[in-house]
């Protein structure tokens, strides 16, 4: 290995393997209770616990670990609006037609459709943005790597802490994105809008379509050598 400073590693846990396997199943059985959700409650949540959430998703493993990542928490009732009039106005055409026959029909047992109230009522909206170029300094402007797939493990971590913390999600893609930039106020030419996630407390009346619960058997989504 290369001469570079390190220190022991000195937190890891050592679990016997039947702790493992509990803990393994715990964490299945925490998942499974994952669901994407259209429909929030306006029911507020502290600004500390997405903060925190966003803590984890942030150590997340990156391209060299320079960390390509910016998270936009809103909570502001007037940025939202403006975030679902450009989001509405976006999926009406993709409704309407631009998505193609193909992608609307896949969309059919999922039921959704342009309006997007939940942009409004949810308490928090969290816009990802990656950067093209960055490094380990926020200050840095070095070449960024693995940035998709960094950016997406973070989301990832992101989901999980926020359901882990008993929030619900939407994992929400407006087709182009780039009114994301202006709204937030971010830097165009380094910053991609990746996804926003819809983060709050379900609404009494929510519902998981039933397509949502098909899952892949392990045997299709796995393979053991
Ligand atoms: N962005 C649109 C359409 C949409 C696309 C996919 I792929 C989905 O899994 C769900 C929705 C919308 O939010 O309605």
């Amino acid at each position: 290995m290369q001469d570079h400073q390190s220190v022991p590693l000195s937190d890891f846990i050592e679990y016997s393997q039947e702790e493992m396997l509990h803990r393994a199943q715990t964490f299945l059985d925490t998942s499974k209770r994952r669901h994407s959700i259209r429909s929030f409650s306006n029911k507020p949540v502290p600004k500390e616990i997405i903060e925190t959430c966003i803590k984890a998703a942030a150590t997340a493993p990156s391209g060299a670990n320079h960390q390509p990542w910016h998270f936009v928490a809103i909570n502001s009732m007037d940025v939202k609006k403006k975030i679902r009039e450009a989001a509405e106005d976006l999926e009406r055409s993709f409704y309407q037609g631009r998505a193609g026959e193909e992608w609307l029909d896949a969309l059919k047992p999922l039921g959704t459709d342009d309006q997007k109230p939940y942009l409004e009522h949810a308490p928090w909206l969290i816009a990802i943005f990656s950067q093209k170029k960055g490094g380990i300094h926020a200050e840095d402007k070095n070449t960024n790597y693995y940035v998709h797939e960094s950016v997406g493990i973070a989301t990832g971590f992101l989901i999980q802490a926020l359901h882990h913390s008993g929030l619900v999600t939407l994992t929400h893609t407006p087709k182009p994105m780039s009114f994301l930039t202006d709204i937030c106020g971010r830097n165009k030419d380094n910053e991609r809008p990746y996804m926003l996630i819809i983060a709050g407390y379900p609404a009494n009346d929510a519902t998981v379509p039933e397509h949502a619960l098909v899952k892949k058997d392990i045997t299709e989504v796995s393979s053991f050598l």
